[in-house]
């Protein structure tokens, strides 16, 4: 099953909770102000935020024709068109080469298993990679990478256990410049309990990559579990204030996903799903498609 089954299977439950949403709201034959109230209460219960959930409303004002606001077939597909709209207003153009990639993101969502995945994913591409393991705070954690870069058959730069990331980016850099490497892959650590150190380290690498690699096309990308909901907005701002953040991966789209908060990404951080991991093998990732992903929350 590809990104489509996948996709559709993992937001059902989302879907069927707007379909029956949309059934009483229509139900109750509301017109005017108070449909749209009641709208937005939709979007808000849906993991959408107030502020995305109002500008989705006030597009819905804008175009809609008042007399068909009864219509449940015609106000779906403008919603869709509206959603598609929003996701599509922050997409990016995809990278030039050189370029490094850097993951970043709390524990867990799946940062070491998408170096794995992106690093397949280019090779398949006839790109060279390199990987860096910059989580140097558990030496699980790469060991963990060096598994995944063996299976990709990648190189990877690797340091001791609590060495400093920075340095690990820094020969990571130099080694994909002497090898003329297309794509450098960092993996770095997400323990926000210590946020303050976390930040710091991550804009440290951030400058590292500025300074040694200012001709490489640099795309900074937050992870984010696909099953969190609103809780993703918080991680994103506080990610985005610390390095501003140029797109987003979505993972464990093969699970029970949560879809609105992603509309409240790109409205209001301007943030696009550039991949969406769909399973714990190197070969589930693909390119996230708007469309498709309206289609099956709605
Ligand atoms: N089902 C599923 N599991 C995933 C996906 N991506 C990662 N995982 C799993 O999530 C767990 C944490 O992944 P890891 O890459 O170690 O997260 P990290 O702490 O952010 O580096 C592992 O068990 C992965 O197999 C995905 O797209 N789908
Ligand atoms: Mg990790």
């Amino acid at each position: 099953m590809g990104f489509f089954g996948k996709i559709f299977g993992a937001l059902k439950k989302t879907k069927d909770n707007i379909s029956e949403k949309l059934r009483v709201l229509f139900s109750k034959n509301k017109l005017g102000d108070e449909f749209y109230e009641e709208l937005e209460e939709l979007l808000i219960s849906s993991d959408v935020s107030v502020s995305t959930a109002e500008e989705v409303v006030s597009r819905v004002k804008a175009k809609a024709i008042e007399g068909r606001l009864s219509d449940q077939e015609y106000v779906t597909s403008l919603l869709r068109g509206i959603l598609t709209d929003i996701l599509e207003e922050s997409e990016v153009e995809a990278p030039s080469y050189p370029c490094v990639i850097m993951l970043v993101g709390v524990n867990g969502v799946g940062k070491t298993t998408t170096v794995g995945k992106l690093a397949h994913y280019f090779l398949s591409q006839r790109k060279t990679v390199t990987v860096a393991a910059a989580d140097t705070f558990r030496a699980a954690a790469s060991e963990q990478l060096s598994i995944w870069a063996e299976r990709a058959k990648v190189r990877i730069v690797k340091h001791e256990e609590g060495s400093d990331p920075s340095a690990v980016v820094f020969d990571a850099i130099s080694s994909a410049k002497a090898k003329g490497t297309d794509v450098l892959i960092i993996d770095t650590a997400g323990r926000l309990h210590v946020k303050d150190n976390l930040m710091n380290e991550l804009r440290k690498m951030e400058r590292v990559v500025n300074r040694e690699f200012p001709e490489a096309d640099f795309l900074k990308l937050l992870v984010l579990d696909a099953t969190t909901g609103q809780n993703a907005l918080n991680q994103a701002r506080v990610f985005d204030e610390a390095i501003e953040l140029d797109g987003l991966v979505l993972t464990k789209l093969d699970g029970t996903a949560k879809g609105g908060f992603v509309f409240s990404l790109s409205s209001e951080l301007s943030l696009p799903v550039i991949y969406a991991g769909t399973g714990e093998k190197m070969e589930d990732l693909e390119f996230f498609n708007s469309k498709t992903f309206v289609e099956a929350i709605l």
